[in-house]
C-alpha cells in the first residue's frame, strides 16, 4: 500500500481522549496497510523524556524532542501519530516548522475543562484542585487553544468512532492514503 508519511499531532486538555482518537486512527490505518506508529505519554514519558517534568521549560523540551523523532519518523514513511497535550502554541508551531508544509496535521481534540475533569479517568483534576499536583493543565497551567488546527474533533460529546472517521477524511483529502 503506498502512502504518504506525516505526523499527526492531536493536542488537547488531559483527559480529552487524545490517546484513544490516535489509538483508533492507527488501527484503521493498519487494516488499510499503512505504518504508523503513536507516539504518548506511556511510550515517552517514561523513557525518551524521563527526566523532564511539567514546567514550561520542559514541556518544550519533551515537546521539542518528540518533533524531532516525529520528524525521522516521516523520514522512514511512516504516519505519526502523538497524544501529547502539547499546550503551548509555540511549541507546536516549532514542530510543524521541522517538517515539509503539508506534513503536518493538527488535530484540536477539543473536550471542555468541565467534561475533562468530571471524566477524571486517573484522579489527576482530583489531585490539582487539592493542590497536590503543580502546574496542572486547565487548573493551574495555561492551555493555549490552536488557532488554525487542520481539524478539530469534539471528543467531549462526539463518539470515538465519528472522529475517526474524519480524521480518516482529512488524510483523504490531503493526498495522505
Ligand atoms: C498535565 C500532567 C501533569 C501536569 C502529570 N499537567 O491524563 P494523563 O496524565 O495520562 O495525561 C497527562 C500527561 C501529560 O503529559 P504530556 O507529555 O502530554 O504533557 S505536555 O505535552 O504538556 O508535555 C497527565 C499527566 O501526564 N500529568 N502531571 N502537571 N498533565
Amino acid at each position: 500500500n503506498a502512502h504518504k508519511s506525516a505526523i499527526l499531532w492531536f493536542t488537547g486538555l488531559s483527559g480529552a481522549g487524545k490517546s484513544t482518537l490516535a489509538h483508533a486512527v492507527e488501527a484503521r490505518l493498519f487494516q488499510i496497510g499503512c505504518r504508523t506508529f503513536v507516539f504518548d505519554g506511556d511510550n515517552v514519558r517514561h523513557g525518551l523524556c524521563a527526566d523532564l517534568g511539567f514546567s514550561e521549560q520542559d514541556r518544550s523540551e519533551n515537546i521539542r524532542r518528540i518533533g524531532e523523532m516525529c520528524k525521522l519518523f516521516v523520514e522512514a514513511g511512516v504516519i505519526a501519530l502523538t497524544a501529547f497535550i502539547s499546550p503551548f502554541r509555540h511549541d507546536r508551531q516549532r514542530v510543524r516548522d521541522l517538517v515539509t508544509e503539508g506534513d503536518f496535521l493538527e488535530i484540536y481534540c477539543q473536550a471542555s475543562l468541565a467534561v475533562c475533569e468530571q471524566r477524571d479517568v486517573k484522579g489527576l483534576y482530583k489531585r490539582a484542585r487539592a493542590g497536590e499536583i503543580p502546574e496542572f493543565t486547565g487548573v493551574s497551567s495555561p492551555y493555549e487553544e490552536p488557532e488554525k488546527p487542520e481539524l478539530v474533533v469534539d471528543t467531549g460529546f462526539q463518539a470515538v468512532e465519528e472522529n475517526v472517521e474524519m480524521v480518516i477524511n482529512l488524510l483523504k483529502c490531503r493526498g495522505i492514503i
